[in-house]
């Protein structure tokens, strides 16, 4: 049986908060027929692709603030999305921003199978930026103040023909993400982000903003074994400049597709899952090799001590 995963990274340009989420869909869902022209099983969506960055902005009117959310996930607004991809028979991943029937808020993600099945959720863990109001700002980063941390860990899928996982933006600069499901044999990891190339409190990361995505990508493939494929929404946004650069990296660490623009482009390429065993055989064997006993400190303490503890 074959183990071909055809993936499409739907990298999408800009959406102005002018932008109606029907305008995005109709976007998203012309890349899906582009997808399957090519014979994609799997297309894969940014972070919180059906509006604007809304986190740069500080808003307090709770109204104002939940008309950035989705309380339903297919909604009338994305039902074409869903049907279309069932008429195809192409599955897709999609960020977006949830608002629960609790009245809970999620930076969240959905895995959804050929038949247009949800069939795997993550909330987003590591939340970046601040929670308080900074108007110093050029622009503001308040994932901590619209989202809670996601409560779901990171899940493996049995989907679409292999071992799905999933992670949303500032997650895959984290170690932790990746080995989380590479200890659930993950195969691919699907992954969107909106990464604004200035950094307020460190201006001076800006140059390397596309050098540190590709930088921890790589790196997690590499280090477990896995596809990663992650997916950009970029362009200037209401006058934010946010990084491309969207990829398909192997098992072996190297990029095999790019992304070249800052608008909707859509990459794809053929992943053998097949390639991912070598790499979990050997050098990364887990259960051959890790010391889990020595990594207490990775899981009993937050933040950085000194040498004397
Ligand atoms: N959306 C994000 O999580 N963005 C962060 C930025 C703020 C650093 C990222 O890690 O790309």
């Amino acid at each position: 049986m074959s183990r071909i995963v055809t993936v499409g990274a739907a990298q999408m340009g800009p959406i102005q908060r002018a932008h109606s989420r029907r305008e995005v869909v109709a976007r998203m869902v012309e890349m899906m027929r582009e997808a399957a022209s090519h014979r994609c099983d799997l297309v894969v969506f940014p972070e919180l692709t059906l509006t604007t960055f809304f986190p740069r902005w500080w808003m307090e009117d709770r109204n104002e603030i939940d008309a950035f959310f989705e309380r339903e996930m297919p909604s009338n607004e994305t039902a074409p999305l869903f049907n279309e991809a069932a008429r195809l028979g192409i599955g897709f991943s999609l960020g977006y921003a949830e608002l629960t029937p609790e009245g809970r808020h999620f930076n969240t993600a959905v895995l959804v199978d050929k038949s247009a099945r949800i069939v795997g959720k993550y909330r987003k863990i590591h939340l970046p930026g601040h929670a308080g109001h900074e108007p110093w700002r050029a622009f503001q980063h308040l994932e901590k103040h619209y989202f809670e941390v996601g409560d779901l860990s990171w899940g493996v899928w049995n989907a679409l023909g292999g071992h799905m996982g999933m992670m949303i933006c500032n997650d895959r600069r984290w170690p932790e993400s990746y080995r989380v499901m590479g200890l659930q044999s993950v195969e691919m990891i699907l992954l969107g982000y909106n990464t604004p190339r200035h950094n307020p409190p460190a201006p001076d990361h800006d140059r390397l903003s596309e050098f540190h995505n590709q930088l921890v990508m790589q790196a997690g493939a590499y280090q477990n074994g896995t596809w990663v494929v992650g997916v950009a929404k970029c362009g200037v946004e209401e006058g934010c400049e946010m990084i491309g650069g969207s990829s398909i990296v192997a098992p072996t660490g190297e990029v095999i597709g790019q992304a070249l623009t800052q608008d909707d482009e859509l990459i794809v390429a053929r992943c053998d899952l097949d390639l991912t065993k070598s790499y979990k055989a050997s050098t990364f064997n887990f259960d051959m090799h890790r010391q889990p006993d020595q990594y207490r400190r990775i899981v009993e303490q937050r933040g950085a001590v000194g040498p004397e503890g």
